[in-house]
């Protein structure tokens, strides 16, 4: 049985992102999303509601299961879960440069392996932070982001 994680801050979940959590899916027997929470960090969205957009945009995939990751280690957590692979998706160069010594981290931390999917090109501009810049001023993000992030996005 295999397992990965896709993990990420998911604030909120966009169509990039299930775009590679569904593919990851199909290359693994589990997928665990796990929804990160950074004390330092400022969050749109608290981690419920985080989680809720997850578990309700992703319930149509078998294997994938929602949990939160805490403020911990990513590695542990894979550990924990018997993860032997985190999945994550690359738009451009920039984010395999970031990426890249956090892969190698977490290899020589736990072991695990770093699977990069690159993202289809009809995702690769979108990012969480641009589209709620985007909502805040009134542009229509739907081709972007799933029904349950949309209509709280429209409202907020
Ligand atoms: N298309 C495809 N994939 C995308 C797109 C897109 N348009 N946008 C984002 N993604 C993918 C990326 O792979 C990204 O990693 C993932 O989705 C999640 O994105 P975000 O923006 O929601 O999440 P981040 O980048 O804020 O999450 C960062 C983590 C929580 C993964 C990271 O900080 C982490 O591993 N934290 C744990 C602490 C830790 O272990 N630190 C030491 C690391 S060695």
């Amino acid at each position: 049985m295999s397992r990965a994680v896709c993990p990420g801050s998911f604030d909120p979940l966009h169509n990039g992102h299930l775009e590679v959590i569904s593919r990851a899916a199909r290359l693994f027997d589990e997928v665990v999303v796990a929804v990160s929470t950074n004390y330092a960090k400022t969050y749109r969205f608290d981690l419920d509601q985080r989680m809720a957009f997850c578990a309700e945009s992703l319930a149509h995939l078998p294997g994938v299961s929602v949990l939160p990751m805490g403020g911990g280690l990513l590695a542990e957590f894979c550990r924990e879960q018997g993860a032997t692979a985190v999945v994550k998706g690359l738009r451009s160069g920039l984010d395999f440069d970031y990426e890249l010594p956090m892969a190698t981290m977490n290899r020589h931390l736990a072991d695990i392996d770093t699977v990069f999917l690159p993202t289809d090109t009809e995702f690769a501009h979108v990012s969480s932070t641009l589209l709620k810049e985007v909502a805040s001023l009134g542009g229509d993000v739907t081709p972007f982001v799933p029904d349950a992030v949309n209509r709280h996005l429209q409202k907020s």
